[in-house]
């Protein structure tokens, strides 16, 4: 019997994608090779952030660097660094990022078959995409069903990467001393019910009345059940993090003055319902099921509720009573 501290058997990432692709018979490594770019995005980021601190003690020297340079900020630099590490994977067609405003069509020479849709400091996660000779924008725009995976990376006192290929949902750990991934939190479903509600309260006031009623109901239950613990952290990724693992429901929803809410179709609520989905929750945008979503411009933005199964189910029954 082995214990956790002499485990020699390492689940690193790339061997549990590649163990997962092998299952398809017409795989030939294109994925895993995508998915360990991504990775060293990832580390990039985490070890950025982990020497923030310092760095900011050296920026008191003056705000540019030894070359003369303007400090870029990490958003900026996390940015730089997914799109060469995505382009230079050789197996990219097209690349939609938070940070640029055009979507990016990768030169022809280094094209792949796969659409990334990403956030560098919030998530992501890739589309199939087919025919790569032809490559336009609109192939991007296709409804969240179409994704064949997704992720989040949460830099924090550790750094741990979130996957799922379809197949269920998996945690991978950073261990800083082999600057590999590895599995630490195999086959994540969330709990069926949950205790925690989490939600930008200060918007209260423009909610509508499905929203408004069941945070309401999260605070005064009328079944005999207790009230609902609020956390809000107002990073998405966090949020949906700890509702991952513990349970509840967090919503960005639709106000009075923002009809669309504010969340991102493509690289915040998609990535992030296919993960509740395949943690055997539910995601919904007040009108439908959230991956069924086909958004008409990159950046488009939708309401969305997301989180353990039986809380959605509320929220959707007070969506159809609001009709
Ligand atoms: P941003 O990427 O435009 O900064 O916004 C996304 C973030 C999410 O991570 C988070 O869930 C949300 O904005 C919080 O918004 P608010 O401050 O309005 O509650
Ligand atoms: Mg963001």
């Amino acid at each position: 019997h082995e214990g956790d501290a002499n485990r020699t058997d390492l689940m690193t990432i790339t061997r549990f994608v590649l163990n997962e692709q092998s299952k398809y018979a017409e795989s030939r490594g294109d994925f895993t090779i995508l998915i360990s770019h991504i990775v060293l995005g990832c580390k990039f980021v985490c070890s950025s952030v982990n020497k923030a601190g310092l760095a900011k003690i050296l920026g008191l020297a003056g705000d540019t660097n030894v070359q003369g340079e303007e400090q870029k900020k990490l958003d900026v630099i996390s940015n730089e660094v997914f799109v060469k590490a995505l382009i230079s994977s050789g197996r990219t067609c097209l690349l939609v990022s938070e940070e640029n405003e055009d979507a990016i069509i990768v030169p022809p020479a280094q094209r792949g078959k796969y659409i990334v849709v990403f956030d560098p400091l919030d998530g992501s996660s890739n589309i199939d995409c087919g025919d790569t000779n032809n490559v336009s924008i609109e192939d991007a725009l296709q409804p969240g069903s179409s994704l064949i995976a997704a992720g989040y990376c949460m830099y924090g006192s550790s750094c741990t990467f979130v996957l799922s290929t379809g197949n269920g949902v998996n945690g991978f750990t950073l261990d800083p001393s082999l600057g590999e991934f590895i599995l630490t939190h195999p086959n994540i479903k969330i709990p069926k019910k949950g205790k925690i509600y989490s939600v930008n309260e200060g918007n209260a006031k423009n909610w509508d009345e499905p929203t408004t009623k069941y945070v309401e109901s999260c605070k005064f239950p009328q079944d005999g059940s207790s009230p609902k613990s609020l956390r809000y952290i107002g990073s998405m990724v966090a949020d949906i993090h700890r509702t991952l693992l513990y349970g509840g429901i967090f919503m960005y929803p639709a106000d009075k003055k923002n009809p669309n809410g504010k969340l991102r179709v493509l690289y915040e609520v998609f990535p992030m319902s296919y993960l509740m989905e395949q943690a055997g929750g539910q995601a919904f945008t007040g009108k439908q099921r959230a991956l069924d979503l086909v958004p008409e411009k990159i950046h488009d933005r939708s309401p969305i509720f997301l989180g353990s199964y039986d809380e959605i189910e509320q929220m959707k029954e007070l969506y159809a009573e609001s009709k």
